[in-house]
């Protein structure tokens, strides 16, 4: 099938006005032709690719389609979409530009996501080749593309499955999970916090204003269920004193708990040297020296060695990766 390329306007979760590179079917041409958040504009790259699954489950549901080139106010529910659309290029270019990567593979592969997932879905994943987003239960989330950092979290699923493929179970998951927060961060503004675009008006009167913490985990609490196997506060865990350790019934062995602790420590190291030069550190650890089974102690170990490479033995870079994970308990 062949498309054709096209500018469209469009309205953001938020309200924001976007611009984006959408397409239509070369053979469909006509009034009244469907209009698709299909981007074949990137060189190198297949595509963005954005799908509805119209509150169903399927995956990866139908190409997100309009009549009219604007995915604007005329229907709320295009505003999802939008997001999830301009937020991948967002976090496409990120890579691209900061870490000459080519998408999740680094070969160009298509960028899909589906929106619209389930109904009152409050979560978003990556399920092993594409994002997926829930619309929120309004109580807790709203549509869960609205946030650059949740995209960014999900779309760096994909580059460790494609690098590192750290395990979703107990340290190792738990550092697949911090790589996402991290990268999540890193992407999104100056704000050290995961969700903040994202949360519902309910949760956020709750002081609920973001769901996660690198800068102080602990202003948040972990699901209640968990309480009994960390130090008792339910506070997210800033510090190895403060570690859960959970079965693997409970968040995969405390894959969304314990990556606090390696968060805690990026924000660290991120505070002394600055957003640029962890988000290097840390995707050469990402990509040149975690593997699979990769815990905490192996992560400092790839830490430090990716600080050295970049800018030496001696270098603030270096000392301020040792001290970052010191400050957290992993020596
Ligand atoms: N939002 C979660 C995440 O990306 C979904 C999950 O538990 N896998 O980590
Ligand atoms: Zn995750």
């Amino acid at each position: 099938e062949q498309y054709q390329s096209a500018n469209g306007p469009g309205i953001g979760v938020h309200g924001e006005n976007r611009v984006l590179n959408i397409s239509h079917k070369a053979s469909d041409n006509g009034p009244g032709r469907d209009f698709h958040l299909f981007d074949f504009s990137v060189s190198g790259l297949e595509g963005i690719l954005t799908y509805d699954a119209g509150e169903d489950f399927d995956l990866p549901g139908v190409p997100y389609a309009n009549t009219d080139a604007a995915f604007d106010f005329r229907d709320e529910s295009h505003a999802a979409a939008v997001d999830a659309h301009y937020n991948s290029t967002e976090v496409y270019e990120y890579f691209l530009e900061e870490h000459d990567r080519n998408s999740i593979d680094d070969e160009g592969m298509a960028l899909v996501s589906t929106v619209h997932y389930g109904e009152n879905f409050a979560n978003a994943f990556w399920n092993g080749s594409q994002m997926t987003y829930g619309d929120g239960d309004d109580e807790f989330f709203i549509p869960l593309s609205a946030g650059l950092d949740v995209a960014a979290h999900e779309i760096a699923h994909g580059v460790t499955e494609h690098t590192a493929g750290l395990v979703y179970r107990f340290q190792p998951g738990a550092v697949n999970e911090a790589m996402s927060d991290i990268f999540g961060v890193l992407v999104d503004d100056s704000s050290w916090h995961i969700g903040d675009d994202v949360m519902a008006p309910a949760a956020i009167e709750d002081g609920r204003f973001a769901l996660r913490s690198l800068e102080d985990p602990g202003q948040f609490e972990v699901d209640e269920e968990y309480w009994e196997y960390g130090d008792g506060s339910g506070a997210y865990p800033s510090h190895m004193d403060e570690y859960y350790d959970l079965p693997i019934e409970l968040d995969n062995g405390g894959v969304h708990t314990n990556s606090s602790i390696i968060n805690h420590a990026a924000y660290h190291i991120g505070q002394d040297i600055g957003r640029d030069d962890i988000g290097q550190i840390v995707y050469r650890a990402l990509t040149s020296y975690l593997t699979s089974m990769s815990d905490f102690d192996d992560t400092r170990f790839a830490f430090v060695q990716s600080a050295i490479d970049l800018y030496g033995e001696d270098s603030e870079q270096t000392e301020a990766t040792r001290d970052g994970f010191d400050s957290v308990g992993i020596e």
